[in-house]
């Protein structure tokens, strides 16, 4: 199915009315129209926890009593219980919802479970590396979307191989050789190469552009972090891998280097300024692999937007890509200069929202905020006093909405050029640097308060649910992250990952909007090549494409028809037709890449504590056929232990018959002691104690070495 002429550029909230009418009927809660068929009451991250971040998870019930929540190991042992707190009636799900809060168990494993009121939720784990694989995954997601390159069998695998797509190769009529729109120019441009934008072909130099600058931006967050290695040489499934570059930035030049192909050369009207978008003449069907697309091929008018765009994004690559190829930093730093100088000559070169044949239209008649961005990043490339000035006198250097509720994006960017200024060594005066990082700060502040407003804990306002809903938590999950760079403080790590756990499953739906990670997770997003629910012999999205998520608008034929009257956080379906909930994007991708390589980091603060202890075990009564011990656990170590687990071999036969202050289970010669309700917490330099008794077969030696969480104590 084509995506319709309905794309719209919504940009901002839709009306409350909207909210209003579907969610109260006559004062009573309505039920939500799309629960999904088999999900649990219990919705949890379907992934799972890090073991030192929150834990949380929301029940739906039309109790007003606080319940119990159990939860439960893989073989089922209770091994931490609590009570929920009501929160009744959560305006975006219109559900009447309770919270359950398991955070102080720091235990890890798998196939944990969270049992409230005889519900019981997705299986899911706890451990220190849980996004280890979500870090590659979304950001191969780019790899996936090159377009001008072979997509390598060997990277991805069969299913996602793919020949090149438009390199001027019959039946594709670009883009090594691509004619504008009529009355736009009069010659042909070389503009192969980049990544495809979303579900569609076409390469938008706006979306690009914030999202190549996402990428980079994840690697020089990560580097000031002491943390990109991560994100460096041979870390991703790239052709690149083994260049002495990092593979983070060979995947964002992919798109640079197009995004500097967009721009109008030397000598022809509009000199500097970047084409708005090239894409095809009219919309293709579903399927339509790249390299079979036979549609003409366009370069739309330049825009200032896209100017502006391609100076922010080029000024950020010189600052970035210098220590490993100084040749390409320079080059960028040319384009963005040009970008810049053309912008101010070309202030008023507006994309409109009209301009939606074949391709999106990214309409932007607002483009103060775009000059903005350029000059900060461009100031902190450079350190010159003219982009200084151009930061210093621009309204969005003052102004209380560079950050707002609803995220940034390709139409609203000041909060980029904030977030440059607020991170990268610049020569600002202290109190406009003290105002810009305090901008970020309150920005923050402002998403973890609407989220403890809500029964999901989502950063998104319950009248933001429009077109790419997902980017928005993720957008807001990384001024939250960087809150917490700013100001060392963990409540802000403590958002971001919950904005992770609303993406993976603790939702109105219970849905995991990321491909392949949790049990119901999106995988019929709009795609014209990983359509296989349109065509069987295709594959499906590969893991870790993110969903655009819930969109109250209906702005499809298949949402109109499938989720009329949904609570906003309930309008989305994963239905292909569905482009206006569960299409994919460059620009929903990159903040998921972002977001998941700063959850995979494993901080200072934030490591699993490593269990240093000591173990006494002293065997207190033996008898024939039988005996009684006493287990110390001592915490040596500087951090508390909040949830523990004790495992033990015995090497003679010995069987455990009870225990107490423990529970305690067995399987041949190992055992596991986990804490009850009130010895969970150990504090440095404390001690707990439980009692075993066991059965004898003859001798009774001791056990001699002990692990506490999985670490082996003295
Ligand atoms: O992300 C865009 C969203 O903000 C707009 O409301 C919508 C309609 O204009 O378009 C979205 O972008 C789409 C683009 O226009 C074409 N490629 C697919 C993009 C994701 O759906």
């Amino acid at each position: 199915m084509p995506t319709s002429d309905l794309l719209r550029h919504h940009s901002r909230p839709l009306a409350a009315v909207l909210l209003t009418s579907s969610l109260l009927l006559g004062g009573v809660l309505a039920a939500p129209a799309a629960e999904a068929a088999g999900t649990s009451a219990v919705r949890v991250n379907q992934v799972g926890y890090v073991p030192d971040g929150p834990k949380r998870a929301t029940v739906v019930t039309t109790s007003t009593q606080s319940l119990t929540w159990q939860l439960r190991n893989v073989s089922g042992t209770v091994v931490a219980s609590g009570s929920t707190v009501p929160r009744g009636a959560d305006t975006s799900s219109g559900q009447s919802v309770q919270v359950a809060d398991f955070s102080s168990y720091q235990a890890t494993g798998s196939g944990y479970v969270l049992a409230v009121d005889g519900s019981t939720s997705d299986p899911f784990d706890i451990r220190a590396n849980l996004y280890d694989g979500l870090r590659s995954d979304a950001m191969a997601f780019f790899y996936h979307q090159r377009s001008g390159t072979a997509i390598d069998s060997s990277l991805v695998g069969p299913a996602y191989a793919r020949p090149a797509g438009h390199l001027g190769v019959a039946p594709n009529k670009g883009d090594t050789s691509v004619p504008c729109q009529s009355g736009v120019c009069d010659y042909t441009r070389d503009v192969r190469g980049g990544w495809y934008d979303a579900g569609d072909q076409g390469k938008y130099v706006v979306n690009g552009g914030i999202s190549a600058w996402l990428v980079v931006n994840s690697f020089e967050r990560a580097k000031r972090a002491g943390t990109d290695a991560a994100l460096g040489d041979s870390t991703l499934r790239v052709p690149e891998r083994g260049n002495g570059v990092p593979d983070v930035l060979d995947e964002a030049r992919w798109e640079l280097d197009f995004l500097m192909r967009m721009q109008v050369p030397e000598g022809r009207p509009y000199a500097g300024t970047a084409f708005h978008k090239i894409h095809d003449a009219a919309w293709t069907g579903i399927p339509t692999r790249p390299e079979q697309d036979s549609q003409p091929r366009e370069l739309h008018r330049p825009s200032t937007a896209a100017t502006l765009n391609l100076a922010a994004t080029a000024a950020q690559c010189a600052r970035v890509f210098r220590p490993y190829d100084a040749a390409f930093a320079d080059r960028c730093l040319v384009s963005a200069r040009r970008a810049w100088t053309a912008g101010q000559a070309n202030p008023a070169l507006y994309a409109p929202d009209s301009d939606s044949t074949g391709g999106g239209a990214y309409g932007d008649t607002q483009v103060s905020d775009e000059f903005y961005w350029a000059a900060a990043e461009l100031y902190a490339t450079t350190g010159e006093n003219a982009y200084l000035n151009a930061v210093t006198s621009s309204s969005w250097h003052t102004s209380a909405t560079a950050f707002t509720a609803y995220g940034f994006g390709w139409a609203d960017t000041a909060a980029l050029g904030r977030l440059t200024l607020a991170t990268v060594p610049n020569g600002l005066p202290a109190s406009d640097l003290a105002r810009v990082r305090s901008s970020v700060i309150s920005a923050a502040d402002g998403h973890l308060s609407r989220m403890a407003g809500q029964g999901y804990a989502v950063p998104i306002p319950a009248d933001g649910y429009f077109w790419g809903s997902s980017s928005e938590a993720a957008d807001n999950a990384i001024v939250m992250a960087v809150a917490g760079e700013l100001t060392g403080e963990r409540r802000y790590r403590t958002g971001a990952l919950e904005a992770m756990d609303y993406l993976l499953g603790r939702n109105a739906i219970g849905q995991s909007y990321v491909t392949g990670y949790g049990e119901r997770s999106s995988h019929n997003q709009h795609h014209r090549f990983w359509a296989h629910q349109a065509d069987a012999s295709l594959p499906n999205p590969p893991a870790g494409s993110l969903a655009g998520g819930p969109n109250s608008a209906l702005q499809d034929p298949v949402a109109q028809e499938r989720l009329a009257g949904c609570a906003p956080a309930a309008c989305y379906i994963d239905d292909i037709g569905s482009y206006s909930t569960n299409e994919v994007a460059v620009n929903w991708n990159a903040p998921l890449a972002w977001l998941a390589a700063y959850a995979a980091e494993r901080t200072s603060t934030g490591e699993q504590p490593t269990a240093a202890c000591t173990v006494t075990y002293q065997v207190d009564n033996v008898w024939s056929g039988g005996f009684t011990a006493t287990v110390s656990v001592k915490n040596t170590g500087p951090a508390a232990v909040n949830g523990w687990q004790l495992t033990w071999s015995y090497p003679g036969g010995q069987r455990v018959t009870s225990a107490w202050n423990a529970t305690v289970t067995q399987s041949g010669a190992d055992v596991s002691a986990l804490n009850t309700d009130w010895n969970r917490s150990i504090a440095p330099g404390s001690t707990a104690s439980f009692g075993v008794q066991g059965s004898l077969s003859g001798s009774n030696p001791s056990p001699t070495a002990f692990a506490l969480n999985g670490s082996a104590c003295d």
